[in-house]
C-alpha cells in the first residue's frame, strides 16, 4: 500500500511564504528560483508536480508596517503581495499555486489545524514573558539576546543575537503548544531520517537547538496586541501566532482539510521538499513537525535550506535596505541570465555577495564555453551534424577511435555526478558539473581536430567526431532546461531535437538518432549566438 501510495502523490514542491511588510528582493527570488530547478528537474523526469509559493499577511510585522503607512493592512498585502505574484511571473517561476494567508480557505484550513492541535491535549493557557522580536516575529530565550546599543540615538537596546534585530519584553496571557513533549520523538525522527534537512550542516544544528534549549512555544498573542491576524477559535481576545498561521499555507496548498481519510496523498501532502532560507530552518524543523506529529499528520519528506545573498558582506535585507531590487536584475540581464547567475554560485551551502562584476564574468564563460561551441559544431560548411547522426546511427559504425571513446567515458562520468547531485538536492553542483561537460567538450574538439580529418577525407573519423559533441551539446541543452529554460529551449532548437525528445529519458548518449536539422535559423556572425555580446555592459 505504501508503494501505491508513493505513486499517486504529486511531487509537492514549497517555497516560504514571505512576508508583505515591503518589496521583494534578490534573495525571496532565490528560494523562488531554488524550488522552480527542482521542480522543473521532476518534471523531466516525468512526474506530476506542483510547486507553491505566496505570501505571508498577517503578525506584528505587517500589521506595524500598515500602520506606519497609515494604510489598511489588507490593503498593504493586496498591493504587496501582487509584487510578489509579478516576480514569479517574471523570474519564469512554474508556480501552480499562489497562497495569500489572507484567503479564506487558509483561514478555515488554520482554524481547523487549531482545533486538532486543541483535541490533541498538547495546548494550555498561561503567563508568558521573555523576548519578542517583531523583525523576526519569535520568542527569544534570554540566553540568545544581548545588549547593544541603538545606531539610531545611541541608547543600549537589547537584541537577538543570531539576527541583531531588537528585542522587546513581553509579558502576557497566551496559549502554549506543548513543544517539550516532541524531544524525544524529534530527535528520533532525525536519528531515523539523516538526510531529512540538507545540508547537513544546518541539521546539525536543528538537533543542537532541541537538545540544548527546546522550550515551549508561545502559539498566540492577545488581540489587543495582534489584532491583524487569524482569531483563536472560541477565544476570539487572542490571535494565533503567525508563524503557525503560516506553515499551515503548506496544508491549504495541498487541499487540507477537506482530505477524505485515506486520499490525503492524492493532494500532495506531505512536501517532498521544502526549499527555505537558513534563517527559517528552526520553524520548519523543529516546531513545524512536532505540530505535524501533535495532529497525526505525516512530515514532509525533506527540507532544503540555503544561505543568503548579501551587498557588501551584510545580509539583504528589508529592513537593513540594502537590496537589490529583482525586477531591475531581471530586465537589466534577461531572465536566464539571472537564474544562471543566481543558480551557479554557492548560496545553498554558504552565503554569497551579489555583484555585478561577476555576472559579467560568468556570462563571459557561457559565451565562450557554450554559445562559441554550439557554433563550432553547428556552423562549419564542412560537415553536418544531421550527416554525422544518420551515420553513426544508421550504418553499421567502425570501432571508436582511443580519443572519442575516452572522450565519451568522461561525459557519461560527468552525467553521473550532475544526476546524483541533482537528486541530492545540490543544483547549484550540478550545474557546474554541467558546464564541465561543456568546457572538457571545448577541449575535446580542439585536440580531435575533426578538420585535420576532413582535409585527410577520412570522412568516418569526422563523423564520430562530430557525433559525440553533438551528443553531448543534446545532452547539456536538455539539463540545462531546468535551470535556463529559454536559452536551453534555443539550444535544443539550434540542434534541431524534437520538443517531445527533450526529458530526461533523452538525457543518454545515442538516446536520440532524429536531431541536427535546426529548426531556426542558425544566422551568422558574432551577434547571432546563443549568448549574444551584452553591448556596452562588456
Ligand atoms: O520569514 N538571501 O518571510 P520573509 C537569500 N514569512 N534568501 C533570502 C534572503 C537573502 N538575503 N532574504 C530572504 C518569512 N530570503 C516568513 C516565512 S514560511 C511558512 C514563512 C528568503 O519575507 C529565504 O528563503 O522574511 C528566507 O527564508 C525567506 O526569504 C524569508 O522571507
Amino acid at each position: 500500500a505504501q508503494g501505491q501510495l508513493k505513486e499517486d502523490k504529486p511531487y509537492y514542491v514549497t517555497t516560504p511564504i514571505f512576508y508583505v511588510n515591503a518589496s521583494p528582493h534578490v534573495g525571496h527570488l532565490y528560494s523562488m528560483l531554488v524550488a522552480d530547478v527542482i521542480k522543473r528537474w521532476e518534471v523531466l523526469k516525468g512526474k506530476r508536480v506542483y510547486l507553491s509559493t505566496g505570501t505571508d499577511e498577517h503578525g506584528m510585522k505587517v500589521q506595524q508596517a500598515a500602520e506606519l503607512q497609515d494604510m489598511h493592512p489588507k490593503l498593504l498585502c493586496d498591493t504587496n503581495s501582487e509584487t510578489f505574484r509579478d516576480l514569479a511571473k517574471k523570474a519564469n517561476i512554474t508556480n501552480d499555486y499562489f497562497i495569500r494567508t489572507t484567503d479564506p480557505e487558509h483561514r478555515d484550513a488554520v482554524r481547523y489545524f487549531w482545533a486538532r492541535l486543541r483535541d490533541s491535549g498538547y495546548i494550555y493557557e498561561s503567563k508568558h514573558e521573555g523576548w519578542y522580536c517583531v523583525s523576526d516575529e519569535t520568542f527569544y530565550p534570554e540566553s540568545m539576546v544581548a545588549k547593544d546599543v541603538s545606531p539610531v540615538d545611541g541608547k543600549v537596546i537589547m537584541v537577538s543575537m543570531e539576527t541583531g534585530n531588537t528585542v522587546e519584553w513581553l509579558e502576557e496571557r497566551n496559549y502554549h503548544f506543548r513543544l517539550t513533549a516532541f524531544r524525544d520523538r524529534l530527535l528520533q525522527f532525525y536519528h531515523d531520517n539523516p538526510n531529512w534537512v540538507v545540508p547537513r550542516n544546518r541539521f546539525v544544528e536543528v538537533i543542537d537547538w532541541v537538545q540544548n534549549h527546546l522550550e515551549d512555544l508561545s502559539i498566540s498573542r492577545p488581540a489587543s496586541r495582534l489584532s491583524w491576524g487569524i482569531p483563536v477559535p472560541d477565544d476570539p481576545s487572542q490571535t494565533i501566532y503567525v508563524w503557525v498561521d503560516a506553515l499551515v499555507n503548506y496544508l491549504t496548498t495541498a487541499g487540507y482539510p477537506v482530505w477524505r481519510p485515506g486520499s490525503e496523498h492524492t493532494q500532495g501532502w506531505p512536501a517532498d521538499v521544502h526549499v527555505v532560507g537558513k534563517d527559517i530552518v528552526r520553524f520548519h524543523c523543529v516546531y513545524w513537525p512536532a505540530l505535524l506529529m501533535a495532529v497525526d499528520l505525516p512530515l514532509p519528506r525533506q527540507v532544503l535550506s540555503h544561505g543568503h545573498w548579501l551587498m557588501s558582506k551584510k545580509k539583504m535585507s528589508k529592513s537593513r535596505g540594502n537590496v537589490v531590487n529583482p525586477f531591475f536584475a531581471l530586465s537589466r540581464w534577461g531572465v536566464d541570465i539571472l537564474r544562471y547567475f543566481l543558480m551557479h554560485g554557492s548560496a545553498i551551502t554558504d552565503d554569497a555577495d551579489y555583484n555585478n562584476e561577476l555576472i559579467i564574468e560568468k556570462y563571459k564563460k557561457l559565451q565562450g564555453g557554450l554559445g562559441n561551441l554550439l557554433n563550432r559544431v553547428t556552423r562549419p560548411k564542412d560537415w553536418s551534424v544531421r550527416e554525422a547522426v544518420k551515420f553513426m546511427t544508421q550504418k553499421h559504425p567502425s570501432p571508436l577511435l582511443p580519443i572519442v571513446e575516452t572522450y565519451k567515458n568522461e561525459v557519461e562520468q560527468a552525467m553521473k555526478i550532475v544526476f546524483e547531485n541533482m537528486d541530492t538536492l545540490n543544483p547549484n553542483v550540478a550545474l557546474r558539473e554541467i558546464m564541465e561537460i561543456a568546457y572538457n567538450t571545448n577541449k575535446f574538439l580542439t585536440d580531435a581536430a575533426p578538420w585535420d580529418k576532413v582535409k585527410e577525407g577520412n570522412i568516418v573519423a569526422v563523423h564520430q567526431m562530430v557525433y559525440h559533441v553533438a551528443e553531448s551539446l543534446r545532452i547539456v541543452g536538455i539539463l540545462l532546461q531546468p535551470f535556463i529554460p529559454e536559452k536551453a529551449a534555443e539550444l535544443l532548437d539550434r540542434l534541431g531535437v524534437a520538443a517531445n525528445r527533450r526529458s530526461l529519458i533523452d538525457a543518454k548518449i545515442y538516446a536520440d538518432t532524429e536531431y541536427g536539422t535546426p529548426t531556426i535559423d542558425l544566422g551568422s556572425g558574432r551577434y547571432s549566438s546563443l549568448f549574444p555580446p551584452l553591448g556596452s555592459e562588456e
